[in-house]
């Protein structure tokens, strides 16, 4: 096989790629960009240099991608989202340019190696998990399909906490992503404005006596000010930009409190402003219900909300036209405030009427459910809420009161269902539903796949859903496979390249055409060769980090992702357990090795989660160091996952472990990357693996355990774990020891509530799925020891989940909800 020549790159015109004359730019880039010469540069300095001299290429084409969009009088979308986990930018930049080998031949002429910088770059760490990748990958898929939009966002100067794992116990640290300075953003100064918080509303009046209009007098005022990064996308096609706020005082001193000697108190404007961008919520999925987050979420909101505005007012106008010109996307409800917000600029400071707002504002905004779990739904103390944003208060219930008029004139609900639909919570403390609001002020209400799309029309919205049936509607998640093939995993594009050409590189769906070289036995070979080269990387990672030892031989399965109970590492890690048990009481057994990774972070307050990582942690230590076990079984729990750990984890897997209880992952994500690296899936029918089922065929991927019907069923009669664990010896045995404190002998009571918790409620059905998990994983067990099968049934799960590609994602989103072309 002869490797395919890479393909031109079609829309970029690259002046200067020659190796010879990046290097001379890299060097002027060190000199008068970075003020250091090459004699005393260190490595951060010339990873800036590289940066800016790639950044560059990227600002020119940034230019006339917007100067098109502008003359085009083209539709913008514009996606509101709290959380934007982009990782490292470097590769991304430079392989989406097309630069990647001309610029690690130009650095080596300066003595520079790009991997050993590369690994200096920071992680951009401004989210918490698969919400937040998701932002990033639609704002690279949406610069890649030519969609021009704008991500908005926080530049929060601490973003996810660092993970350190202390006696097997997390440890929170701050994560400082910009103390070496952030090389590709623009500050923007002079794009700043103003938000305010708290104080009253007066009302104006005409001389006659009619109300006119509504002024907001806020207590508190500060700034956004708006830093921008350049997204480009595949093969250059088009630069899109992601704008984060941070905050700024209006007076960074007070003078008089100065001179009169109040030193600290002269800086609490500034330390205000300061506060409210300066650290991402570690929650995912769970509440996060403090005053500082309402205010960030608003000081987002805002700040993007009138830069649009301003926006399409200099170029159109007037802003009866903006929902034509613009679509704004909430990504969950974190923005969801921008609703009232959006008519209140618009009747206050632009002076249209209400129903005309409400209009725009609808026709305007779209948003997107990314989960059912009710303590994640938000919802606002109502004197909370009108303390800080008494205007918006007064918006809430004009919006209500439009809306539960409509529910009582369809004439078709209850006082009850009445009371579901209200933007109003009344039983017990009186709340603001932002579900509901998000809901009612857009025209899109989508679901990120098919399954959790039924499961809110049947549930969190089934009543709003009845009052307005053309709302709902799905598009499943997606990934992009720049990041998550093509950089991530090089040895195995290379692979597909020589299979079956470069059609792939821009069309996904070609990778169809390797489904045939399952059957090829050199194939399936070198495939597999790549897959433990890959193994062998991470390999080396954990025994860097960890000093621990694993066998690349060994079957790779991981779980990784944020550790909350619904997602079932306990699950996991008692089939260790009990894998461990059978192992030393059936030595004689032809036991296949495995090593069994963890990875992933607890939102700090999340009791049970961090000890689940304990237990983890104290699991693994007894069985790594248990002669018995003769190395047939390893547990490794990886610290601080993230990003650029997924980067390597994720090509290294043998076995995806993708275990949710049925009903509650809203879709998943690692799932789709796990499955495109040629990673098999052991799942519940649950969020996206129902899809990804469906898509390689069910022999190429282990199903087992509860449907979602299944666990709504057995909740509603009366589930008692109790009589199912002992009903499963291996179950019983296994929770025992771990209750018995077998792996905690410093605390034997460690885990003894955790395992009652079992016992008495199981609300995340551990116990009902056991045995089938168990079982399933016995038949991993049986495909892996067949090993020319098992690659096959890998390499058709490459082959079957290019339809995952966020690009497929967004053209639906582009298509069906925002009305742009893709
Ligand atoms: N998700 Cl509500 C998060 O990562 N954070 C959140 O706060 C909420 C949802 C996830 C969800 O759990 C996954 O199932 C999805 O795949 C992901 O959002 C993207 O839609």
């Amino acid at each position: 096989m002869t490797l395919v020549k890479t393909t031109e790159l079609p829309r970029l015109n690259l002046t200067n790629s020659d190796p010879k004359a990046l290097a001379a730019e890299i060097l002027q880039a060190l000199k008068y960009r970075v003020g250091k010469d090459a004699a005393v540069a260190t490595r951060e300095d010339w990873l800036t240099a590289a940066i800016k001299v790639v950044r560059d290429r990227i600002v020119d084409r940034w230019h006339e991608s917007t100067k098109e969009a502008y003359e085009a009088g083209a539709k913008r979308v514009y996606y509101l989202s709290l959380e934007f986990l982009i990782g490292r930018l470097m590769r991304d930049a430079f392989s989406n340019l097309g630069v990647m080998d001309a610029m690690r031949e130009a650095l080596a002429t300066l003595g520079v190696d790009l991997d050993v910088i590369a690994a200096l770059e920071p992680d951009a760490a401004l989210g918490n998990g698969g919400l937040g990748r998701l932002a990033a990958c639609f704002m690279e898929s949406m610069a890649t399909v030519g969609v021009p939009a704008h991500g908005y966002g926080i530049r929060y100067a601490n973003g996810m906490f660092r993970q350190e794992i202390h006696d097997g116990w997390q440890v929170e640290l701050p994560e400082t992503w910009l103390d070496h300075g952030n090389p590709w953003e623009f500050e923007r100064r002079e794009r700043s404005f103003e938000v305010g918080f708290g104080g009253t509303v007066e009302s104006v009046t005409s001389k006659d006596g009619r109300l006119e209009r509504h002024v907001w007098k806020p207590h508190d005022r500060l700034l956004a000010v708006a830093y921008d990064t350049p997204v480009v996308g595949w093969r250059g096609a088009r630069v899109n930009t992601l704008r984060l706020w941070s905050g700024m005082p209006i007076d960074p001193i007070l003078l008089d409190a100065f001179n009169a000697g109040d030193h600290i108190g002269a800086l609490r404007e500034s330390n205000k402003a300061d506060a409210l961008s300066r650290v991402l919520y570690p929650a995912d999925s769970s509440e996060a219900g403090q005053e500082l987050r309402l205010r960030q979420e608003y000081f987002f909101s805002t700040a993007s909300l009138q830069d649009i505005i301003q926006r399409h007012l200099s170029q159109y106008g007037d802003l009866l036209s903006l929902p034509d010109k613009a679509a704004i996307h909430l990504n969950d409800t974190h923005p969801a405030i921008a609703v009232t917000e959006l008519i209140r600029l618009l009747m206050d400071v632009h002076l249209l009427d209400f129903d005309t707002a409400w209009d725009i504002s609808k026709r305007t905004f779209a948003y997107t459910n990314h989960t059912l779990l009710p303590e994640a739904l938000e919802s606002w103390a109502v004197p909370l809420f009108e303390r800080l944003l008494p205007r918006h208060m007064q918006i809430i219930y004009a919006i209500n009161a439009e809306i539960l008029l409509e529910a009582r004139a369809s004439d078709q609900f209850s006082g009850e269902e009445i009371s579901r639909i209200s933007l109003i919570q009344e039983n017990g403390e009186r709340r603001v539903r932002m579900g509901n609001l998000a809901f009612a002020g857009s025209h899109s209400i989508n679901g990120v796949s098919a399954l959790h799309t039924e499961l809110m029309k049947e549930t969190v919205f089934a009543d709003l859903h009845r009052l307005y049936p053309e709302r709902i509607n799905n598009k499943t998640n997606g990934i992009t496979p720049r990041r998550w093939l093509f950089q991530s995993n090089p040895g195995l594009t290379t692979l597909i390249r020589e299979a079956i050409g470069d059609r792939f590189l821009d069309d996904i769906d070609a990778l169809e055409e390797l489904d045939r070289f399952a059957e090829d036995a050199s194939f399936r070979e070198q495939f597999a060769s790549v897959k433990r080269a890959n193994k062998e990387r991470l390999a080396s990672l954990v025994m860097e980090r960890q000093g621990v030892r694993v066998d690349p031989s060994a079957l790779f399965d991981i779980q990784i992702k944020r550790i909350h109970e619904y997602k079932r590492q306990l699950l996991n890690i008692i089939e260790a357990v009990a894998l461990y048990d059978q192992i030393r009481s059936h030595p004689e057994r032809d036991w296949m090795p495995r090593v069994k990774f963890f990875g992933g972070k607890a939102a700090p307050s999340y009791h049970n989660a961090k000890l689940i990582i304990k237990l983890a942690n104290d699991v693994a230590k007894v069985i790594n160091r248990d002669p018995a076990v003769r190395g047939l079984l390893k547990v490794v729990f990886v610290p601080n996952y993230n990003v650029s750990t997924a980067e390597i984890m994720v090509p290294a897997a043998d076995l995806s472990e993708q275990i949710s209880t049925a009903g509650m992952e809203a879709s998943g994500t690692g799932n789709m990357k796990f499955a495109l690296n040629g990673a098999l899936t052991i799942g519940t029918l649950d969020g996206a693996n129902v899809e990804i089922k469906e898509c390689v065929g069910d022999d190429n991927i282990f199903i087992f355990g509860l449907t979602a019907a299944d666990v709504a069923e057995r909740r509603d009669n009366g589930y008692a774990p109790r009589s199912v664990i002992e009903g499963s010896p291996e179950l019983s045995q296994a929770l025992a020891a771990i209750s018995s404190g077998v792996f905690s002998p410093d605390d034997r009571n460690r885990y003894r509530d955790l395992m009652d918790g079992l016992y008495q409620h199981d609300w995340f059905m551990v116990a009902a799925d056991f045995d089938a998990y168990a079982d399933a994983q016995r038949q991993v067990d049986a495909v892996w020891r067949d090993s020319p099968d098992w690659y096959a049934r890998a390499i058709r799960n490459v082959a079957r989940t290019g339809w995952f590609s966020s690009d497929r994602t967004i053209r639906q989103y582009a298509n069906e909800i925002w009305n742009v072309p893709a």
